[in-house]
């Protein structure tokens, strides 16, 4: 405690030296979101992170989160110095959507829109028409589809499936998942809704389908705050990573909430739905990377120019 402390008040003066500001995802530590916001930056998810890194005047982005977070500040901020804690922090996403891979795919469907989730590196960005993340996947899908637009979807396919069953959009897809809400289990999940009936059951779309079918509310992490917040219930089941938490119980904190089963129920697992690389961001090695200036994420202009383009596209038709 004394020590964390300690660490803590180093990095609001390092902060302040630095000209930075943190921004931090929802599935990262409590100490770091409650950091973040302590010290005027931001604890959001994916979409509003790149929105706040734009709109905010410090000339040095710490993200912590993984690293197509940090990339997506910098291709969105180019002049700006983008720091991350740690540069192993990926994703399963990002990994299992390598761009020479990818970029073969599209070019073996010419005549598809390319639409790729902002779980990806900037070169995957740069080979697509639109960038979307979880928040606005739907809307977006719809316009398109509205168009008569074939769409070639990467890489999460959980999240488009989903969207293809609401939309009817004529969607192929690039076979990624993501290893934490991929764990989530629907037998399970079925005995723990007999337990507690009366709980609403919030799932991320990332999640397979039978957990997403037993949903009440399916979002992003946003919306599954919001629904926390808003939806007139005491308990409720949550199928996302445990790391939403934090800011669940901190909107609503007389209310139960209950993390939904995983692969790992029943063992003793305390964090089965923890994502592995937004566990590597800490106190101690954001500390170290303020120190140091190591860990900047760097993007050269021209690519961060081509991947722009479907992310900006994505904030217009977010606007
Ligand atoms: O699962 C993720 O990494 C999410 C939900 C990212 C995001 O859009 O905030
Ligand atoms: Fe990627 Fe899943 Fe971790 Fe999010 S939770 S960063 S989608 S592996």
């Amino acid at each position: 405690k004394e020590e964390e402390l300690q660490l803590k008040n180093e990095i609001k003066s390092l902060l302040v030296k630095n000209n930075g500001v943190l921004v931090a995802h929802y599935y990262t530590a409590g100490v770091l979101q409650d950091l973040a916001e302590e010290t005027g930056g931001c604890v959001a998810d994916s979409l509003e992170m790149a929105r706040f890194g734009t709109e905010h005047p410090a000339s040095t982005l710490v993200v912590a989160g993984v690293k197509f977070m940090g990339e997506t500040s910098k291709i969105l901020n180019n002049e700006k110095r983008v720091l991350m804690p740690d540069l192993n922090a990926t994703c399963s996403l990002d990994e299992g959507c390598p761009a020479d891979m990818f970029s073969d795919y599209c070019d073996q469907h010419p005549e598809h829109t390319v639409v790729v989730y902002a779980n990806t590196s900037a070169k995957v960005k740069a080979r697509s028409d639109w960038v979307v993340t979880s928040g606005i996947a739907l809307p977006i899908i719809e316009h398109l589809a509205k168009k008569g637009e074939k769409i070639l979807w990467g890489p999460d396919k959980h999240l488009g499936r989903y969207v293809q069953q609401l939309t009817g959009a004529d969607m192929i897809f690039w076979p990624g998942s993501c290893v934490v809400h991929e764990e989530f289990r629907s037998v399970a999940l079925e005995r723990l809704k007999k337990l507690h009936p009366d709980a609403a059951v919030l799932v991320h779309p990332e999640s397979p389908e039978q957990v997403v079918q037993q949903a009440d509310v399916v979002g992003s992490t946003t919306a599954l705050i919001k629904a926390v917040q808003n939806m007139d219930r005491q308990e409720f089941i949550v199928a996302t990573d445990a790391g939403i938490f934090n800011k669940m119980r901190q909107v609503a904190p007389g209310k139960t909430l209950i993390e939904a089963p995983t692969m790992g129920e029943g063992a003793t697992c305390q964090s089965c739905a923890r994502c592995p690389w937004m566990g590597m961001n800490s106190l101690q090695n954001l500390a170290e990377v303020l120190r140091t200036g190591q860990n900047e994420i760097l993007v050269s202009p021209e690519l961060a120019e081509k991947a722009r383009v479907p992310i900006k596209r994505m904030l217009d038709f977010a606007a």
